[in-house]
C-alpha cells in the first residue's frame, strides 16, 4: 500500500510524466479526437461523414507520424471549441481557430498552420460600400452576420457594431442564405471560406470584398490543452520535418492556403509572447 501512494504522488508530482502519458494515450485509443466547425477549406465533412479540410488533412498526417493512426472530428461552434477542450470531450481543435493573445492564455497551440486575411460577402455592387468593420458600426441600419465566437463577430463588436446588430450565425450555408434573404447586409468569414461558398452558390447577385480593411491575416495552429504541452511539442516537431520537406505545402496549398505565409510567422509573435 505505501509503495502504490508513493508511486501516485510522483505521479502527481511529474507533470511531464503525465503529459507524455497522453501521447501514450491517444496510441492506445488509436486515434485523436478533433474539433472541427465544417468550414471548407479549413474543414469539411461530406455527405458521408469523411472529414476532409486543409486543418484535419494536416492534423491527420501528424498524428499518424506520432503513432495515432486515425482522427475522430466532431463539429463545434467556435465559441465552443476551447470549452470542448478544456472540458475534455476533444484532445485537439484543427478547425483554423486563430491564435490571438487571449485564446493562446486558455490552450497550448502548435507552430502556425493555415494563414488568411478576412472578407465581406455581400450584395453584388456593395451597394453601402463596407470596407470595414468600422463601416458596419457607423451605419445604423447595418447587420452583419458572423460565427458565435469566431474572430469576426469579436472584430465587429470591437469596431463598435452594437450586439444587436451582430447576427451569430451557425454556418457557412445559413449565412449565405440569411445575406441572400436579405436578413443581413453583409456576412463575414476568412477570404477562403468566402471564396469557397461564393463558389459554390454561382449566385450573380453577391460579391465578396477582401481584404477587410483594419483586419490583420490570422494564422490557426492545432490547439491543445495546456497541461499537454508534450503532446503539443511532439506534434510540433513533425509539423516541422512536414514544412522543412515540402510535405506541409502539399497538403495545405491545393486548399488555397500559403505554406510560406504559416513559415513566415510564428506561435510565439501571433500569441504576442
Ligand atoms: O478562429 C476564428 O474565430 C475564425 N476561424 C475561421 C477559420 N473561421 C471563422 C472563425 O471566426
Amino acid at each position: 500500500m505505501k509503495k502504490t501512494l508513493i508511486t501516485l504522488a510522483l505521479l502527481a508530482t511529474a507533470p511531464g510524466l503525465a503529459q507524455a502519458d497522453k501521447l501514450e494515450e491517444l496510441k492506445e485509443q488509436g486515434f485523436a479526437r478533433i474539433a472541427i466547425a465544417n468550414e471548407p477549406p479549413f474543414t469539411a465533412v461530406a455527405a458521408d461523414g469523411t472529414v476532409s479540410g486543409a486543418a484535419p488533412d494536416v492534423a491527420r498526417e501528424v498524428f499518424k507520424r506520432l503513432g495515432v493512426p486515425e482522427v475522430v472530428a466532431s463539429i463545434s461552434e467556435y465559441g465552443a471549441m476551447i470549452p470542448g477542450l478544456q472540458a475534455r470531450r476533444h484532445d485537439a481543435i484543427t478547425a483554423g481557430l486563430f491564435m490571438k493573445p487571449e485564446r493562446c492564455q486558455a490552450v497550448a497551440y502548435s507552430e502556425p498552420v493555415l494563414c488568411d486575411a478576412e472578407a465581406f460577402l455581400l450584395p453584388k455592387g456593395n451597394p453601402k460600400g463596407f470596407k470595414s468593420y468600422a463601416d458596419i458600426a457607423a451605419d445604423p441600419t447595418a447587420t452583419i452576420g458572423a460565427p458565435g465566437g469566431g474572430t469576426e463577430e469579436k472584430l465587429a463588436l470591437e469596431a463598435g457594431v452594437p450586439r444587436d446588430r451582430v447576427i451569430v450565425v451557425p454556418d457557412g450555408q445559413s449565412g449565405l442564405k440569411m445575406l441572400q434573404d436579405g436578413r443581413i447586409d453583409v456576412y463575414s468569414l476568412p477570404v477562403l471560406s468566402i471564396s469557397d461558398l461564393m463558389a459554390k452558390a454561382a449566385d450573380p447577385n453577391l460579391e465578396m470584398f477582401a481584404p477587410v480593411v483594419g483586419a490583420p491575416v490570422y494564422c490557426d495552429g492545432a490547439a491543445f490543452r495546456k497541461e499537454d504541452a508534450a503532446l503539443r511539442d511532439a506534434f510540433d516537431v513533425e509539423l516541422a520535418k512536414m514544412k522543412e520537406s515540402g510535405e506541409f505545402a502539399a497538403i495545405i496549398e491545393p486548399y488555397g492556403f500559403s505554406a510560406a505565409a504559416a513559415m513566415s510567422t510564428s506561435r510565439a509573435q501571433l500569441c504576442g509572447e
